[in-house]
């Protein structure tokens, strides 16, 4: 039998505290809604982003999401719905994980997502973002100089961000907030680095769905640690990586893995400049991690 939702109206998820969530409807009004327990039997949990239809409450009572429509997209880190286009934060202080940000970019490509890189802090590191930039150049990824201090580049950030869901990510501490307050005028929590291990202390706890002036953002709780992926064959990894594709089948052995082959073509352009040695080599790192996991797997 198939369930009939017809005449519910429907809503996004823009915020949830424990098991109450807030769905904003067509018209832009907000309401209080909790998740019935069928979604748990069947594995689903309700996330910042997704399309619901729901029963609206009544006076001080909440109402009921009834449907979680199909996902675009669908993060577990950030736990995010929807997102098309994931702007990750980074900073000179705390010091930039370009390990982290390359796992971040390899999982928003597996769901199809665009990436924009914002280099923020500028005042603390003016050089920091062209340096990152000659990084990500030929995997086509954007890398925006940006200061929420002294409100540079927000203009090139806000036009990076229009027409997509985006979602802020990255590390503690990056400005992840900051950067929204100064582009849109909010007044979101921030936090300070604390001084004796240079981290962020995560001041975002909950991902929370923004609508203003045009854009639809998210912010989102920062972390410093992401596993390897548990489910990804090693063989897939190359996949996620769009500058290695015009080097695919120019390898001397077909099913080169850009690792330590001889004759491989990504090793080359990486060794003549063509391609960032620092990006390959952290390509090879998680390599190394994935084939690890693979391996005990099957020992
Ligand atoms: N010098 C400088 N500091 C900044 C800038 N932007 C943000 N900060 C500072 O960085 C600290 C962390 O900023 P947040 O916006 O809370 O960082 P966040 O990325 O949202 O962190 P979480 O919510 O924990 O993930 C705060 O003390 C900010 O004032 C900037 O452009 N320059
Ligand atoms: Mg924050
Ligand atoms: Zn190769």
């Amino acid at each position: 039998m198939t369930e009939t939702n017809e005449g519910f109206p429907r809503g996004t998820l823009i915020r949830g505290i424990g098991s109450f969530y807030t769905a904003r409807d067509e018209s832009g009004e907000d309401h209080t809604l909790r998740c019935k327990k069928k979604f748990r039997h069947r594995g689903m949990t309700p996330m910042i982003g997704d399309e619901v239809l729901f029963s609206p409450g009544t006076g001080e009572e909440h109402g009921w999401i009834e449907e979680i429509l199909p996902r675009k997209t669908e993060c577990l880190r950030p736990p995010v719905a929807n997102v098309t286009r994931l702007v990750i934060v980074l900073s000179p202080v705390p010091e930039a994980d370009l390990l982290l940000t390359d796992r971040l970019i390899a999982r928003a490509a597996a769901q199809g997502m665009d990436v924009v890189i914002a280099v923020n802090k500028s005042d603390l590191d003016d050089g920091m973002a062209e340096t990152i930039r000659a990084q990500y150049r030929a995997a086509g990824i954007p890398v925006l100089k940006v200061c929420a201090r002294k409100k540079e580049g927000l203009e090139e950030l806000r036009e990076a961000m229009a027409g997509s869901l985006c979602c802020m990510t990255g590390q503690s501490g990056a400005g992840k907030s900051t950067l929204l307050n100064a582009l849109m005028g909010l007044d979101l929590e921030t936090g300070d680095i604390s001084r004796k291990i240079s981290r962020g202390k995560n001041t975002t706890r909950q991902a929370e769905l923004i609508e203003k002036d045009g854009l639809r953002v998210m912010d989102t709780a920062g972390f410093n640690l992401l596993e390897a992926e548990r489910q990804l064959e090693p063989e897939k990894l190359k996949e996620r990586y769009p500058e290695f594709r015009e080097y695919e089948g120019k390898c001397r052995f077909r099913e080169c893995l850009h690792d330590r082959e001889p004759g491989c073509a990504v090793r080359e352009a990486a060794e003549a400049g063509i391609l960032s040695k620092e990006r390959v080599g952290r390509y090879r790192i998680l390599l190394g991690e994935i084939r690890e996991v693979w391996r005990a797997r099957y020992d």
